[in-house]
């Protein structure tokens, strides 16, 4: 899913919609009838060091999502890809792209994180079919405290241009294409659509 261009929402809250799975699922739908969403900006930088604890962790990742490789796999599981602002390549114009997200509704519903289980998958076209290329964490903003994963806290909370679309937090990991930005960095200069 998308990160808003660098508009962290006001206290206010002015993008703030009920989240009742009804919601979720309209929102839901309407992703995957491919009205426009916001598209991401990056809005840091960090480096490749990673400690030993999170390489760990995201070689657990690595390992629980394997199977994956094979799209047939992610398909029968659940994950079907999006289309954002009429497009199912998600790139950005300096800083790479993020590829194809295939998002499991069922994964987003549950309103949890769990590291094994992200709720979308990322993929790049290829002329021969798509290629997995890293994972990626989304949570509505429910008002609870900033989300962690990995130790760091995800992005966010992010606006939409949808009203209908939840505000909510996430996190690329780039598990199955190196990321010269950075491992959770939302876009990814290797990938092109
Ligand atoms: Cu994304």
């Amino acid at each position: 899913m998308t990160t808003a261009s660098p508009v962290n929402p006001a206290p206010s809250r002015r993008w703030h919609v009920p989240r009742s799975r009804r919601t979720l699922m309209v929102a839901l739908a309407i992703v995957l009838l491919g009205t426009a969403v916001a598209v991401p900006v990056l809005a840091r930088s960090d480096g490749q060091g990673l400690d030993k604890g999170v390489q760990k962790q995201l070689a657990e990742v690595r390992q629980a999502t394997t199977r994956f490789h094979d799209v047939n796999v992610a398909l029968a599981e659940g994950y079907t890809p999006i289309p954002i602002k009429g497009d199912l390549c998600v790139t950005h114009e300096h800083h790479g792209a993020m590829g194809i997200h295939y998002i499991n509704p069922g994964l987003v519903e549950d309103g949890e994180l769990n590291p094994l289980t992200p709720e979308l998958l990322l993929y790049q076209p290829t002329k021969n079919g798509v290629r997995l290329i890293g994972v990626e964490y989304f949570i509505p903003d429910s008002g609870q405290a900033h989300p962690e994963l990995f130790g760091r806290a995800l992005d966010g909370p992010n606006a939409t241009l949808l009203p209908e679309i939840p505000v909510h937090y996430s996190l690329h990991a780039w598990i199955w294409q190196a990321n010269p930005a950075g491992m959770f960095q939302p876009y990814n200069r290797n990938i092109r659509c």
